[in-house]
């Protein structure tokens, strides 16, 4: 678990320079790297963009479907009045892994594509000099990682990924490197958790720092005005007539900590925006401040033309205005943390996410749809490094992400194999280790595939409430046999009800894989016309079930996959296409979600 994941600010004790922009990249094919001495910096090789994913910059299939390690390189400058401070590299995100070297020393290694990391770079710089930075990725597959697939070597001595997922391996610096100096005392993490009372709240909160210099937080309201103060590592604030943070009605305060005894020259000091809200479950309604909310919204993923799966503020922008067009408000951070960004937008746009650990393919059954494996997932002998870095992601996910109010809830897997008995064990393992992560106890879930139902799943019990992928009308009774889809997913919700669900249901996953464009009368699969049917076929299902609490349609935007005979250059089930233009369904939705009321 990291130190500290706190978001990089600038004020007059911290600074966060950006190292985004040209670096120098190699691919190390044949591990020759390190022998090389390419940790101390290298000048040949190709530029590279930061953020991005390298893949669809090369022009030749081997280097955009490269597997293995590859390196990247900068300089970089630390200012003479860094002298003192503590000094960080921060790693918006590596996928999948990364080793850092600082001129020459290694400094620490991360596992983990989809998650920050920090490195304290102090003991190998040069103050007011050029320094060098490289990194040594790696993206390759395996079941002992998190997400799973495994790399296989093709006859001519070349590495391929095979994901037992269906997005495309992007791989690299997909996110923001910064140089930060930070005070050498300092605020690590803080937690906040609310209670309302009438028109008033309190904010509890915790602050954990490094040393024993006295803490004071206090809230400002959104016109700056400060609202509540307290002293102590551990305290609460108290707010009059607060103003709620409400679902697409957001209301943000700014949290100020300090250290140090004197207000006017304080030893840290760190701010955030929180907003006041609370999350519940109770029956099968979600609640948020107490009151039954219904979501509408998307499965998403961070993937654009260019730069992969690079952050990008503008295609993030983008997303943010369509989601808010189609009435949206919500979606599910498929199947990966995203950039800390996405987070700050949506609490600001007051959207509710699904937090989602990339614990995706842990199912045999997902290769098959790739190729063809038939094995128990959770049990061989990957299952002990696997869990190791899964819990180990899962602590660090909450530990960014938990003061945000968008987040509403975690997702731990998703679509694992739980008709498999051998998943009971890895599952209680997963949720009693996760259970006291949260300060706000939030609800904990996961996705169900279709295989996975409430006759045949092992590990109903686990989750607070249920997401259900469904594809009738796609995979199965597509085309003029939708009505058959159709009348099994009413069984299927009918044999729900009839077991007296006591949890709420979302749908998380639907859809028909539609090539823009493509228009026929009648319709055909792949038209644009027959995702709209499909979707209407899904949504008079949802009415017709009280304990269905949201319809999150697979996916936002068309993205890209691997290869294969089931996607024709990745899948299309998008509501608008891979560059965010609508199709028919974007209509469909429009007029459907903007009439819906937020407690249907
Ligand atoms: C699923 C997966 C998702 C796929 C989707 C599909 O069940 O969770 O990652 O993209 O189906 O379109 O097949």
């Amino acid at each position: 678990m990291e130190t500290s994941l706190l978001y990089p600010v600038t004020n007059d004790q911290r600074t966060d320079q950006k190292l985004d922009g040209l670096w120098r990249f190699k691919f190390d094919e044949t591990k020759q790297g390190a022998k090389a001495g390419w940790e101390t910096g290298f000048h040949d090789g190709v530029s590279m963009p930061v953020p991005a994913s390298f893949n669809d910059f090369f022009t030749d299939k081997d280097s955009r479907e490269y597997t293995g390690d590859f390196w990247y390189s900068r300089k970089f400058f630390v200012p003479s009045a860094a002298k003192g401070k503590a000094l960080f590299l921060r790693f918006d995100a590596v996928t999948h892994r990364a080793t850092i070297f600082v001129n020459g020393k290694e400094i620490r290694s991360h596992e983990g594509g989809f998650l920050p990391f920090a490195a304290d770079i102090s003991s190998a710089v040069h103050y007011g000099a050029e320094n060098t930075v490289v990194v040594k990725g790696n993206n390759e597959l395996s079941r002992e990682a998190l997400p799973a697939g495994d790399t296989i070597t093709l006859r001519n001595g070349k590495k391929m990924v095979r994901p037992f997922f269906d997005f495309y391996n992007y791989s690299g610096l997909n996110r923001s490197v910064h140089l930060l100096t930070l005070p050498q005392e300092r605020v690590l993490d803080y937690t906040t958790t609310f209670e309302l009372n009438g028109q008033d709240a309190t904010v509890n909160y915790t602050v954990t720092t490094n040393g024993d210099a006295p803490v004071t937080v206090s809230l400002a309201d959104a016109d700056g005005q400060v609202v509540a103060t307290a002293q102590g590592k551990e305290g609460a604030l108290q707010v009059k007539n607060a103003h709620l943070w409400q679902v697409r009605n957001a209301y943000l305060y700014t949290l100020t900590i300090q250290v140090g005894d004197d207000a006017e020259t304080p030893v840290d000091t760190y701010t955030d925006r929180i907003g006041i809200r609370t999350i519940r479950i109770s029956g099968t309604n979600i609640l948020v401040n107490d009151k039954p909310i219904y979501l509408k919204g998307f499965g998403r993923h961070e993937d654009s033309p260019f730069a992969g799966r690079a952050f990008d503020l503008n295609v993030e922008k983008k997303d943010f205005a369509l989601m808010k067009w189609i009435g949206a408000n919500s979606f599910r951070t498929s199947h990966y943390p995203y950039d800390e960004q996405v987070y700050k937008i949506a609490d600001e746009e007051g959207f509710l996410l699904t937090d989602e650990v990339p614990a995706v393919g842990f199912k045999m059954a997902a290769a098959a749809f790739l190729g063809g494996l038939n094995q128990s997932f959770f049990k061989g002998p990957w299952l002990k490094k696997l869990h190791e870095r899964h819990i180990d992601q899962i602590r660090d996910l909450v530990k960014r992400d938990k003061n945000h109010p968008s987040v509403l809830a975690w997702s731990l897997f998703n679509e694992p194999d739980t008709v498999d008995e051998n998943a009971v064990p890895y599952f209680k393992q997963i949720f009693d280790e996760s259970k006291d992560l949260d300060p706000q106890s939030r609800p904990r879930t996961f996705t169900l595939s279709e295989d996975d139902t409430i006759e045949t799943s092992k590990v109903l019990d686990f989750p607070d409430f249920y997401m259900l992928n469904r594809y009738p009308g796609w995979y199965h009774f597509g085309g003029h046999q939708i009505s058959d889809g159709e009348a099994g997913l009413r069984d299927e919700m009918d044999k729900w009800q009839k077991a007296g669900v006591t949890k709420p249901v979302v749908f998380t996953e639907f859809g028909a894989d539609t090539e823009a464009g493509l228009h026929k009368l009648p319709s055909v699969m792949w038209t644009e016309e027959y995702q709209v049917e499909v979707l209407k076929m899904f949504s008079r299902v949802f009415d017709d079930y009280d304990f269905i609490k949201g319809e999150q349609v697979w996916n936002l935007a068309d993205f890209q996959t691997v290869e294969g005979n089931m996607r024709v250059n990745g899948n299309k089930k998008g509501i608008f296409t891979r560059d965010r233009q609508p199709k028919e369904a974007a209509f469909f939705y429009h007029d459907r979600w903007n009439k819906l009321p937020l407690d249907y």
